[in-house]
């Protein structure tokens, strides 16, 4: 009796473009091997899993489409067909009667052949296929040698030619690629998107496997739940579902053992259950075991900021007749509840009343703040599991707990959501539907229906997987157009999906139909209800990113403001090209933002804040400081929604976008090489622990005042201003602390500041003061007789700390004047203290935006924090992790291009 056995298929393998003029068909060409189109041109893969513009590229054969306008050079590539092949060679083994080839992913429309007889014709990127061998039928299928060969064609072609046939329907705008993508179930951001290239790549991107057997184990369904009793007492529970494979008679397996251990390998549970009762037609063997298991023997998963993440192996192993291990899979788990909580809120806000969008874990309700995902590259088999892991932790040093995985993209591999359980890190995880009226004809419906079937099982055992979500923006389209009716796929995403979401997932993973998605009728834009995307200010009706506070929601699961990528990676894709393309509205710069009407929606936003400029380096600057703090007071008013129990008015922001795809101007806080914008170190600071906000509103002298957005420059005669304060805590502790404030006038050296005792209130925001905000003294001028007064305080920064009993600062803000454009800054006076990789900087005067960087080469350097606000009295320390000896370079605002200090 011998083991199962498990090869992978990747050596060996070969590549080139067919040619098929040469040959007829991908069979002709295996039946003569000697002619010239099979041997001709065949080159060695660089790597595998492999895609083929991956190869290209690494052959020499075409530049790179990330720099300059290479994209457009290399789009003959989609439109042609590919060949890969393999040999591999095959023993026998007289105790297996089955093997199994299994592909976990084919990008996308693939002929397989195996030793010339084809075997699969795959058409959905997303699939797991397999093709079941029996080693003892006369086919013959499997030889000492064997050739399994690859025929890719284009996706573009068959999208183009399943459109004739069902009919042009609407699919996002130009800047979402041709419409004819939503009837081929490959990544629609290949397709082109507004933050990427179009590039239609293929190739054999996941693993392929062989596996050979007698009876082994198809599949584990790790069933780890936990309840709890009115007191909070946790009790966990695993229950283990196992399928499988082969012929499962007496002489040849004869148990299952399973075992629980922790995560060093200390066990905890095992039994082993004999299989006498599986008869050889049953391959599912539900409740192999099911344990009520004590809470001093496990500790739950919780997510990042609320307790450890807790993880546990789950081994299964097939036991054959002489107590031999003949199959084994392992999952790692963790015991947690997730629930999304809509349930109506005690209180109207600024709304109305409505239902809360929440997500309770272990009965705790969480304010899931973070990012929405998008693939990390255009070429998925570069993303290395280094790549996955400097990402999501990235997501997590910056004091986010969500990540959403948007629909345009792809269901990641298993590595993503094993770092987001490791981390901490809930994922939402939508089906792979974005911006489109999709098909709903029977063979489609089947293939998603796999598609469906293979994720949720392949991703269902991971405590971090908080939610699945039947598309994006599906149906905000459909509210968007107006002229569209219909959408066929609802049958996937309000019956297919909740079924198979439901039958799958125990304990049951939530499933919500769209995102965004309210609830009433087509309406996705209801904040009272469900989700909602806010591209009102970016997009939509352009209002000013000072409105955020009145265009929130239940739970704000896309919103977000484009900004140039750090000045490296503009050199980047710029790509030694001529200095006089080195302006904001060159070609180039166009080439690299894929934003519909970014030049109008760019003007609009840095017009009323921003002086205009046609320096590169400044304009980068602010665009970067547009985003952060466009972005930023997002998160600081949406935070403060979250209100505690019965008024959840705002339960969430997911920032469009973490990442990039390639070199870009776009929505992400951090750019493709990993280096973060300004407003990631600002989220980062509106989503700690402990947070302090603060909101200026301008008193007008009379109803007709310039709107609040421009505070008082615009109202110059405005009354006064108040200003409101109030901290957040998502500890489920009290606080109590000291709100420190200080207040420095910009045109004077006047100052004034004091200092409250103010207790946070655990797991929600807490108004902490509303004032006047002072200013300094009017000198004894008057206005006119029969003139409003006007406010002093027009000039003033008003600064505000939270400090812990133990003296250490715990958040910081600072609310500046606005718009910037008026700004006349002083010059801070600025201090840098370097003391190995501690940096101590200390201002004279109020400085706004300070951004560190390091002079000249050499690795990344890690920021404890950036993108400062500071005020005289306040130093800030900072970590420089990799600063070495180099030098340090500032930039604020004022004083935008980077110079060494
Ligand atoms: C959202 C996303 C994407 C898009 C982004 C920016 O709606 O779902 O489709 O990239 O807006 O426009």
């Amino acid at each position: 009796m011998t083991a199962a056995r498990t090869t992978r298929l990747d050596q060996g393998w070969s590549w080139k473009q067919r040619n098929a003029t040469i040959c007829d068909s991908v069979l002709d060409e295996l039946k003569l091997p000697n002619d010239g189109c099979i041997q001709a041109g065949w080159k060695e893969a660089q790597a595998f899993p492999s895609e083929i513009h991956v190869e290209l590229l690494k052959a020499g054969l075409i530049s790179d489409p990330y720099l300059g306008f290479n994209e457009h050079k290399v789009q003959w590539i989609g439109e042609t067909e590919w060949l890969y092949k393999c040999t591999f060679p095959f023993t026998a083994d007289s105790a297996h009667q089955h093997a199994i080839l299994e592909f976990e992913g084919l990008d996308t429309v693939c002929d397989v052949y195996l030793n010339g007889k084809l075997i699969l014709s795959t058409d959905n990127q997303f699939r797991t296929y397999s093709y079941p061998i029996s080693l003892f039928d006369n086919a013959n299928t499997l030889k000492d040698t064997n050739t399994l060969l690859l025929h890719f064609k284009s996706a573009k072609i068959l999208a183009k030619a399943e459109e004739a046939k069902y009919g042009k329907v609407r699919a996002g705008s130009t800047n979402l690629g041709d419409p004819s993508r939503v009837y081929v179930r490959k990544a629609q951001y290949d397709w082109r998107w507004d933050w990427g290239p179009e590039l239609m790549t293929v190739g054999p991107y996941r693993p392929i496997k062989l596996k050979t057997y007698s009876v082994c184990i198809s599949e584990m369904h790790t069933r780890a739940s936990v309840s709890f009793d009115e007191s909070g007492t946790p009790s966990p529970v695993l229950k283990v579902d196992v399928g499988l494979d082969g012929t499962p008679s007496p002489e040849l397996a004869q148990a299952l053992g399973v075992v629980l251990k922790d995560s060093v390998g200390k066990e905890i549970r095992r039994a082993q259950m004999p299989l006498h009762d599986v008869s050889s037609t049953t391959s599912m063997v539900r409740d192999a075991v099911s344990w009520d298991l004590r809470s001093e023997d496990l500790k739950l998963w919780w997510p990042v900021g609320y307790g450890q993440q807790n993880l546990y192996n789950v081994e299964v192993h097939l036991v054959g007749p002489n107590g031999q291990v003949i199959d084994t899979q392992v999952k790692r788990v963790g015991f947690r509840s997730v629930e999304l909580v809509q349930e109506q809120l005690a209180e109207a806000d600024q709304y109305g009343t409505g239902t809360t969008f929440l997500f309770e874990v272990n009965g705790v309700r969480i304010f899931a703040g973070g990012s929405n995902w998008i693939p990390a590259d255009n070429f998925l088999t570069t993303i290395t599991e280094e790549r996955y892991r400097a990402w999501l932790t990235l997501l997590r040093d910056g004091n986010q707990n969500m990540v959403r995985v948007w629909g345009g993209g792809i269901y990641e591999p298993d590595v993503f959501y094993d770092i987001c359980d490791e981390l901490g890190i809930l994922a939402w995880q939508d089906f792979q539907f974005a911006c489109g009226v999709y098909p709903a004809h029977d063979e489609f419906v089947k293939s998603v229906t796999k598609e469906a079937e293979d994720n949720v099982k392949r991703l269902r055992h991971h405590p971090s997987l908080a939610l699945f979500c039947g598309n994006n923006e599906d149906y905000q389209m459909i509210l968007q157009w107006g002229d569209t009716k219909e959408l066929p796929a609802r049958v996937l995403y309000e019956k297919v999906f909740p079924e198979i979401v439901a039958t799958l997932t125990d304990p049951p993973i939530p499933y919500h139909r769209g995102s965004p998605y309210g609830g009433k009728g087509w309406d996705t834009a209801d904040p009272t209800v469900g989700d909602v995307h806010q591209w009102n200010v970016w997009g939509g009706k352009e209002l000013p990113y000072q409105d955020y506070d009145k265009l929130g929601g239940r739970f704000v699961s896309e919103f977000g403001i484009p900004s140039m990528p750090d000045m490296r990676t503009v050199a980047h894709w710029m790509d030694g090209a001529d200095e006089t393309e080195w302006y904001s509205q060159s070609t180039l710069m166009a080439q690299h933002t894929k934003a519909g009407s970014f030049e109008r929606r760019f003007a609009i936003v840095m017009n009323e804040n921003f002086r205009l400029t046609s320096d590169l380096e400044t304009y980068v600057y602010n665009t970067q400081l547009m985003q952060s703090e466009a972005v930023g007071y997002a998160y600081q008013s949406w935070r403060r929604a979250w209100r505690g129990r019965g008024k959840e008015y705002t339960s969430g922001v997911l920032v469009w976008q973490l990442n990039d795809c390639w070199p870009v101007t776009s929505w992400a806080i951090v750019d493709y090489f990993l280096r973060p914008k300004p407003i990631y170190f600002t989220i980062a600071r509106h989503l700690a622990p402990i947070g302090v906000g603060i909101s200026r509103t301008v008193i007008q002298n009379r109803a007709n005042d310039r709107p609040r957005q421009f505070y008082e420059f615009g109202a110059i005669q405005s009354h006064d201003a108040k200003i409101d304060i109030w901290g957040t805590n998502s500890t489920l502790k009290p606080r109590s602390v000291k709100l420190e404030l200080s207040f420095h006038d910009l045109k004077s050296s006047w100052t004034h500041s004091e200092t409250h005792d103010v207790e946070l209130l655990p797991n929600q925001s807490t108004e902490l003061l509303s004032m006047p905000c002072p200013g300094p003294p009017r000198d004894g001028a008057q206005p006119p007789s029969g003139d409003p007064l006007w406010a002093t305080s027009y000039s003033v920064v008003v600064s505000a700390r939270l400090v812990g009993e133990d003296g250490r600062v715990l958040a910081r803000f600072a609310d500046w004047p606005q718009p910037y454009r008026y700004l006349a800054v002083p010059d801070p006076r600025l201090k840098v203290g370097v003391d190995g990789e501690k940096v101590v900087l200390s201002v004279e005067r109020p400085v706004k935006g300070l951004w560190l960087s390091v002079e000249g080469e050499g690795p990344e350097v890690s920021w404890s924090d950036n993108a400062l606000d500071v005020v005289p009295g306040d130093p800030q320390t900072i970590v420089a992790k990799g600063l070495g000896n180099r030098k340090l370079k500032v930039a604020y605002l004022g004083k935008e291009k980077a110079s060494v200090i």
